[in-house]
C-alpha cells in the first residue's frame, strides 16, 4: 500500500538527484497518462499534473512514497509538436539518465491499451532490455476498450512484448488494478532491501 506520497523535486540534471533510495522510472509517451497513473497510485487528485499541453518541459520529477522509494517523471516521448532540438535533448537527457542512474531497480514503461505498444514503445522496450534494465509494463486506459474486448485485448499486447509476466493493464479513471501495480512495486523493492 502507499501510505505516504510527497513531490520532491524537479531536475534537468541526473548529478541533482536526491538521495540514495531505490528509483523507479516512468517512462511512456506524451499522454499516455502518466502523471495521472502517480495521482491514482498515491490516491491524490493533483500530486502529479495532468497536461492538457503536453511533453512541454523536459524535466524529471521525483516523487517520494512510503518514505523508501522514488518514483520518477519523466517527459513524456514522440511528441510530435515538440522542437527538433528538445527531442535531441530528451534523448540524451534519458540515456544519460538509464546508464548513470544510481539506485534505478527497474523502468515503468507505460503503454496505451486501446492503441497498443506504437513503434516507439517496442524500441523503447527493445532498448530497456539491451541495457538488462527490468521492465514492468502497465498499460493505461483500458476503461476506454469494451469489457467483452478487454481480454483479448490484453492477450494480444501481452504477445507484443514477448508474453511478459510483469505486465498490467489499469484504468486511471476507474482505478482498476492500481493497487496490483503498486504491490508490485513495492514488492519488488523490498526484495532488492533484502538481497
Ligand atoms: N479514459 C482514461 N483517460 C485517461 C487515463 N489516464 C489518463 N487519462 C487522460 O489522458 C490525458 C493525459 O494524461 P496525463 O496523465 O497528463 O498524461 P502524461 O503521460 O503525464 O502526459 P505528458 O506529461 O504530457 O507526457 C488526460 O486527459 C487524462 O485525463 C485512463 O486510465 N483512462
Ligand atoms: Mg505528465
Amino acid at each position: 500500500m502507499i501510505k505516504s506520497a510527497l513531490y520532491v523535486k524537479g531536475l534537468t540534471q541526473i548529478k541533482d538527484e536526491p538521495d540514495q533510495k531505490p528509483k523507479i522510472l516512468l517512462l511512456g509517451r506524451s499522454n499516455v497518462g502518466k502523471s495521472s497513473f502517480i495521482n491514482s497510485l498515491t490516491n491524490r487528485k493533483n500530486l502529479a499534473r495532468v497536461s492538457n499541453t503536453p511533453g512541454k518541459t523536459l524535466i524529471l520529477n521525483y516523487y517520494l512514497l512510503n518514505d523508501t522509494f522514488y518514483l520518477v517523471d519523466a517527459p513524456g516521448y514522440g511528441y510530435a509538436k515538440r522542437p527538433k532540438f528538445m527531442k535531441d535533448d530528451f534523448i540524451v537527457m534519458l540515456e544519460d539518465y538509464l546508464l548513470n542512474a544510481q539506485y534505478l531497480k527497474f523502468v515503468c514503461l507505460l503503454i496505451d491499451f486501446k492503441v497498443g505498444p506504437t513503434k516507439d514503445d517496442l524500441s523503447t522496450y527493445a532498448f530497456l532490455k539491451s541495457l538488462h534494465l527490468d521492465v514492468i509494463v502497465v498499460a493505461t486506459k483500458k476503461d476506454k476498450i469494451n469489457k467483452t474486448l478487454q481480454f483479448k485485448q490484453e492477450k494480444i499486447i501481452r504477445a507484443q512484448f514477448d508474453n511478459l509476466q510483469t505486465l498490467y493493464a489499469i484504468s486511471n479513471t476507474t482505478k482498476e488494478n492500481i493497487t496490483k501495480v503498486a504491490d508490485a512495486f513495492i514488492q519488488r523493492i523490498e526484495e532488492d532491501a533484502h538481497a
